[in-house]
């Protein structure tokens, strides 16, 4: 998407610089976080050179030219106004809220949406997401933790003057200069910079702990560090054998759906939350310790529609339930059995997957089909240009993510202690009345794509309405 005024830098280019930024930031703070880049880097380059196919794929989609910059971050915000205001902040890089994710059923007290672009354009040049959580204080059953905790959260200020400053006047004038965006970019990481000096007392925390070690972490700092950093690989199972050969310690098992030819959704794993020296505000020396900060991978495949949505949770329900208890380190080679099992009731090619609608995909016109243009006369109906081979499609990625595995990533950081069960769930209206927007249904976002990619295929092909 253009920006309104050629003097304005393009929100996508703000979000591809900022990405940069808040990369090497982590990096700096995270040293382990560099080391899980460049084995992801190393087992990438291997798949493109053992792989032509997967790398002609790529390249055809666009991927290849944005795999080594993709990642998404996370972070969790304390208050509905600094979640109003975050919203704000992303959308000065072209981020806006996507999908509602309920943490409760998982014993987490928090609900989330995730900031990305929406525009396949936009999403190429950068995917940059950031999971963003709110913590639900009313979900803290002790009354004076609950009063402590809503006290402390309303005397910060998680934003630089400047950088409210600078979102107002995008807001205004609808873009930044070259030299604001320089600017806002170095205020808005100050955001998300981790503080060694926490705001309450070791006592306090001790309390805050007891709670729920999330609650601790949201509550006891200067601000919502960002607490992962999820690089983009093309083979998660190789990066998972490879990380203790790089001294990094991976979770049992790997979230979603199983190994496939042809991968769907999004599979993730992590390696355990390191624990950081930090300094209560009634120490002088950083004589005390938080742990929050993890790694994250990540390997990502076909957007499923409504009906591909329907069977995979299925699918993993009846693994999850077969399974009886949660994946861990004892179990955790049958549960891939059982979900390879369960899993083979997935198509697993792409024409299966797209006939069946499971999938959503982008359409394009081959070689064959411009040749044919001048001198034949073509269909003129979708299917009938497939199977004449005019026309072909490559899934579209799936560019969110998926509740159940955020849940997984959540507990492997937070401790086997955090199961609780919380009596109130979802309540999507309060966080979007907290957010100051409604979210977008992700699913909306594919379909639009996907039309799109058919529009620009009626165009080159002189066919008026060509019809899915
Ligand atoms: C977010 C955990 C969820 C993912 O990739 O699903 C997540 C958090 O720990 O704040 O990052
Ligand atoms: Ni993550």
């Amino acid at each position: 998407m253009q920006p309104k005024n050629e003097n304005f830098v393009n929100p996508s280019e703000i979000r591809t610089q900022f990405s940069k930024h808040m990369s090497d930031m982590y990096r700096e703070e995270v040293p382990l976080y560099g080391d899980l880049l460049s084995l992801v880097e190393d087992i990438n380059q291997e798949v493109l050179e053992k792989s032509p196919n997967t790398k002609a794929h790529l390249e055809r989609t666009g991927e290849l030219k944005r795999l080594s910059m993709e990642r998404h971050g996370a972070i969790r915000v304390g208050t509905p106004s600094e979640l109003s205001t975050i919203r704000r902040l992303f959308a000065v890089m072209g981020m806006e809220p996507v999908g509602y994710y309920d943490l409760t059923p998982a014993g987490v007290p928090v609900h989330s949406t995730a900031f990305r672009a929406i525009h396949e354009e936009d999403l190429q040049i950068s995917p940059f997401r950031v999971f963003t959580s709110l913590l639900r204080l009313e979900l803290i059953d002790n009354g004076e933790t609950q009063k402590f905790a809503a006290n402390t959260l309303a005397k910060r200020q998680i934003f630089t003057p400047r950088v409210l400053e600078l979102i107002e006047q995008c807001e205004l004038n609808g873009g930044l200069s070259q030299v604001d965006s320089e600017t806002f970019i170095n205020e808005a990481l100050e955001t998300f910079r981790w503080h060694k000096t926490a705001t309450v007392t070791s006592d306090e925390y001790i309390k805050l702990h007891d709670q729920h070690r999330l609650i601790a972490d949201v509550v006891a700092f200067k601000g919502p560090h960002i607490n992962h950093l999820t690089p983009r690989t093309l083979d998660i199972d190789q990066v998972q054998t490879q990380m203790p050969t790089r001294n990094i310690t991976p979770k049992a098992v790997v979230e979603g759906p199983p190994r496939r030819n042809c991968p769907i959704l999004l599979r993730q794993t992590s390696f355990k939350a390191l624990q950081e020296k930090v300094a209560f505000s009634d120490q002088d020396s950083e004589a005390g310790s938080h742990t929050a900060r993890f790694g994250e991978i990540e390997q990502r495949g076909a957007a499923l529609t409504p009906k591909g949505r329907t069977l995979y949770d299925e699918l993993l329900n009846a693994s999850r339930s077969e399974l009886k208890e949660f994946p861990n380190e004892e179990n955790a080679q049958r549960y891939t059995e059982i979900l390879e099992k369960h899993f083979s009731q997935f198509p697993d090619n792409h024409k299966e997957m797209h006939d069946q609608n499971l999938a959503y995909f982008r359409y394009f016109v081959t070689d064959k089909g411009y040749e044919a243009l001048n001198n034949t006369t073509i269909p003129t109906n979708l299917k009938d240009l497939i199977d004449a081979g005019y026309i072909e499609y490559e899934p579209l990625v799936y560019e969110d993510f998926l509740p159940v595995s955020a849940a997984g990533i959540f507990q492997s950081n937070l401790g086997d202690n955090a199961q609780t069960d919380y009596k109130i769930s979802s309540n999507q209206t309060e966080f979007q009345n907290f957010l100051g927007a409604e979210v977008l249904n992700e699913l909306a976002l594919y379909a639009n794509t996907q039309k799109r990619s058919i529009i620009k295929c009626g165009e080159a092909l002189n066919i008026a309405q060509l019809k899915a």
